[in-house]
């Protein structure tokens, strides 16, 4: 594509791509990510959008803004709905009081293990979760990984849920996320991503939660220095379309779009996989301390109200109920 058209579909993107497609040719699927360029989410979407430029000689194209370019989740979840926005790269939880049933798959300890995550997310239990979404806008395309959320602070180690007394713990903008380090104890702050590095800094939290890959590329790692491996929630990843988007592709686009979305999948978790490995190598090499041998089950034990608080219709019980008695 000329430098000039993508300009002109991208600025015509902000009406949405029923106009940026009037050409019927081209198609430019604008995409956010908090996270910079490199990490898994980020590549897994380029990824999708060289597959779907190669199937369609670039008449389908997707631009990726990583970064936090296009504003921080919470802003591009509501581009993203009202169709400012074609995709968005988000985590559940900040989809969690906009969308109860995203809640169920951040629920604290509801998931035995990544490979149970997995089955149940790429089954009927994720496919049921992204119909309940497409009633706030949004087409579900993709699950991606991201790995287990853990506490990491600049105070103390945490080994139990009474070490958290007292800290003022970074959460996402989620009711849920706010609900479960309440429960433990602690203060619970919601912020936005992009201004949690500053607030560890200057002392205005002193903590917050995450995966391994975003402990160490946000830096937070080199401003928290403990690191309690409690692994409270496998909240994944996901990848969305704006329904007004996706309304005004054709049949066959949406299965492309769909085709490449799925294949986008093994390729993010293999990535993923290496990258964890490559963020703990760094964070021992700055010498933090990591607490990885961690009793469960006082974390485990101090989460019923949580669940008492979030699973609060017949249908969402159905959900966790279904999850939990997965095989
Ligand atoms: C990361 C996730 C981001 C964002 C971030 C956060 O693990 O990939 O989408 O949700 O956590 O804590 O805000």
């Amino acid at each position: 594509m000329t430098k000039a058209l993508r300009a002109i579909t991208v600025a015509a993107a902000g009406i949405g791509l029923a106009s940026a497609a009037t050409a019927q040719d081209q198609i430019v699927l604008r995409s956010a990510d908090t996270h910079a360029d490199g990490y898994p989410t980020v590549e897994a979407v380029e990824y999708m959008g060289e597959l779907l430029d190669g199937w369609t000689n670039g008449r389908i194209t997707v631009e990726v803004f990583p970064g936090r370019q296009l504003g921080e989740e919470r802003d591009t979840i509501e581009q993203t709905m009202i169709g400012a926005l074609d995709m968005n790269r988000v985590n559940l939880a900040p989809l969690n009081n906009i969308v109860p049933e995203t809640a169920i798959p951040s629920l604290p300890y509801i998931f035995r293990s990544i490979d149970h995550m997995h089955r149940a997310m790429d089954g009927e239990i994720g496919q049921q979760i992204f119909a309940a979404m497409e009633e706030q806008g949004l087409v579900g395309l993709a699950y991606y990984d991201s790995g287990a959320r853990s506490f990491y602070n600049t105070v103390r180690p945490i080994t139990s849920p009474a070490d958290m007394e007292g800290l003022r713990i970074r959460v996402q903008n989620s009711d849920l996320f706010v609900s479960m380090v309440e429960a433990l104890g602690a203060n619970a702050t919601p912020m936005e991503f992009g201004q949690v590095y500053d607030a560890l800094r200057t002392g205005v939290i002193d903590g917050a939660e995450n995966n391994w890959p975003s402990y160490e590329s946000t830096r937070h790692f080199e401003v928290a220095n403990y690191y309690t491996l409690d692994q409270h929630s496998l909240s994944p990843e996901v990848l969305v379309m704006s329904k007004v988007t996706w309304d005004a592709l054709s049949a066959a686009d949406q299965e492309l779009i769909r085709k490449a979305a799925a294949l986008s999948v093994p390729y993010m978790r293999e990535l993923w996989n290496e990258r964890v490995e490559a963020s703990r190598a760094a964070v021992a090499a700055n010498g933090n301390e990591v607490i990885s041998e961690v009793d469960k089950q006082p974390f485990i034990d101090a989460m019923g109200p949580v669940y008492e608080q979030f699973v609060t219709t017949p249908e969402l019980q159905d959900l966790v109920d279904r999850i939990q008695s997965m095989p």
